[in-house]
């Protein structure tokens, strides 16, 4: 590889929401694996539905119609395991969204050629599944407080897998070892929480070691689960870790209503944060509910770091695509609806994990660092320490805060990780001169500054 992959824990997810297997790959050349991201959730690689009459929508891909990786919109099947191969000697794990709840639904169309030219139609998918692998409750989710209901009814319209049964354990397995052979390293099991634990259970005890590169042992895996008064993040820990939605509502409302001062006891009560994978925002939330998003600019790009410097859970940056009006809208995509390679500065590509790539170091290099001491002023302004590790101060307000901090941090010249990079010794931010553990900073409006000892220039 061009740069050398910073060593140490590296944990940080980036969503690349949508993107093409080669752009994922040349992100992890460029971006990823020099700034030390530890692994990219990709968009579901299996073969999905073709909805030429809604325009190609982004969630196509949610509705699979086989296993076969060849080929989605966002590519070929080699082209994919080009990016898995390519993206782990950049020392950047791949991954996978896994749909493995529910075949496709009805739709625009209710049967047709899948993306890679399969036959099927809803509850019949040649092959590979027929009716009696479906649940016998053929309608939809009607009394979410019916646990029963919500894991053995369809969710959308969509065909709902009995994946009580072997037939359908192990054709998910060899699906998914398919997959982890290739070197994916770990999965996103989506919508998790409508396939009961017992049946999480079966299938991930079916799957086998990853690549000795990320040495060997079971696949990472954290599974969707959004917990509501009938089913919790508790009932999903044991097979892996879960997604904490209310670290989302928490972390968006805070930095949207600037009211931050009290966030050093972020996800307090919550899922254990090493079970906890959390995030501002995920494909859904900036769609369905959002409440801070990349249409929020600067302040969603702090709410984003502020995640990368606080130690609740395993971090899960956001990359977007704009669309205006319709939520459905795809990516750029060519006219026959195959996804276009991203350029972060044309077409609707947001690339807003670029932003806060600087403070993956941090969230790196401070790792094990307990939090603390801290310093606010009035609501909107905090900062703290991470040990001796780390100092990163936040102002979510609309004016500049100028301050000296006291820190932990030994004397020296320091890269700002959260205004820029620091790759390969070369700092592409402000510095700051640590003196006698003190140093005076300029937070901007809507900013941050941060400072770690792997950083010093
Ligand atoms: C998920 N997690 O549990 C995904 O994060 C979420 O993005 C998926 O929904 C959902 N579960 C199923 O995997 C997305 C869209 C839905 C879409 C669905 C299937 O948010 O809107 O449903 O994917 O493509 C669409 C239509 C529905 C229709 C359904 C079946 O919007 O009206 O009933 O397709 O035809
Ligand atoms: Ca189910």
């Amino acid at each position: 590889p061009a740069h050398a992959a910073p060593a140490g824990n590296r944990d940080v997810i980036v969503h690349l929401f949508q993107w093409r297997w080669e752009s994922v790959a040349e992100e992890c050349e460029s971006t990823l694996g020099p700034n030390g991201f530890g692994a990219v959730q990709v968009s579901p690689p299996q073969e999905h539905v073709v909805l030429a009459g809604e325009g190609y929508p982004w969630w196509q891909d949610y509705q699979p119609v086989s296993y076969a990786l060849d080929q989605t919109r966002r590519g070929t099947r080699a082209e994919f395991v080009d990016m898995v191969d390519t993206c782990r000697e950049a020392g950047v794990k791949i991954y996978v969204d896994a749909v493995v709840n529910h075949m496709s639904g009805t739709g625009s169309v209710g049967s047709g050629p899948g993306s890679a030219g399969s036959t099927y139609s809803k509850y019949d998918y040649p092959g590979l599944y027929q009716s009696q692998d479906f649940n016998d409750c053929r309608r939809d989710i009607a009394d979410w407080n019916d646990k029963w209901e919500v894991q053995h009814c369809e969710l959308v319209g969509l065909s709902d897998l009995r994946t009580s049964s072997d037939h359908v354990r192990d054709r998910i397995a060899d699906y998914l070892n398919e997959l982890v052979g290739i070197g994916v390293a770990g999965f996103r099991i989506d919508a998790a929480k409508h396939i009961p634990e017992a049946d999480v259970q079966a299938i991930l005890s079916r799957l086998d070691d990853v690549h000795p590169d990320w040495g060997g042992g079971r696949p990472y895996v954290f599974q969707e689960v959004i917990a509501d008064g009938t089913i919790g993040t508790g009932s999903y820990t044991p097979m892996g870790d879960v997604t904490e939605f209310q670290y989302h509502r928490d972390i968006s409302h805070a930095f949207a209503d600037g009211s931050i001062a009290h966030l050093t006891g972020l996800g307090g009560g919550l899922t254990p944060g090493d079970k906890a994978v959390v995030f501002v925002a995920n494909h859904d939330t900036q769609r369905n509910d959002p409440i801070l998003t990349h249409a929020d600019g600067a302040r969603y790009d702090l709410a984003q770091k502020f995640m990368l410097a606080h130690p609740y859970g395993t971090p899960k940056v956001m990359s977007s695509y704009t669309w205006s009006g319709d939520p459905r809208t795809g990516p750029p995509m060519d006219a026959d609806g195959t996804t276009r390679p991203t350029d972060c500065s044309a077409d609707r590509w947001v690339c807003e994990h670029r932003a806060v790539a600087g403070m993956v170091s941090f969230h790196n290099a401070v790792a094990g660092q307990g939090i603390g001491p801290s310093v606010t002023d009035g609501s909107g302004r905090l900062a703290f320490a991470r040990g001796s590790a780390g100092y990163a101060a936040f102002n979510a307000t609309s004016s500049a805060w100028t301050r000296t901090f006291t820190t932990g941090l030994p004397d020296g010249t320091y890269c700002d990780v959260a205004n820029g990079t620091f790759v390969d010794g070369v700092c592409d931010a402000p510095t700051y001169q640590v003196s006698g553990g003190r140093f005076t900073a300029t937070v901007p409006a809507d900013g941050a500054v941060a400072l770690h000892v792997e950083a010093l220039t």
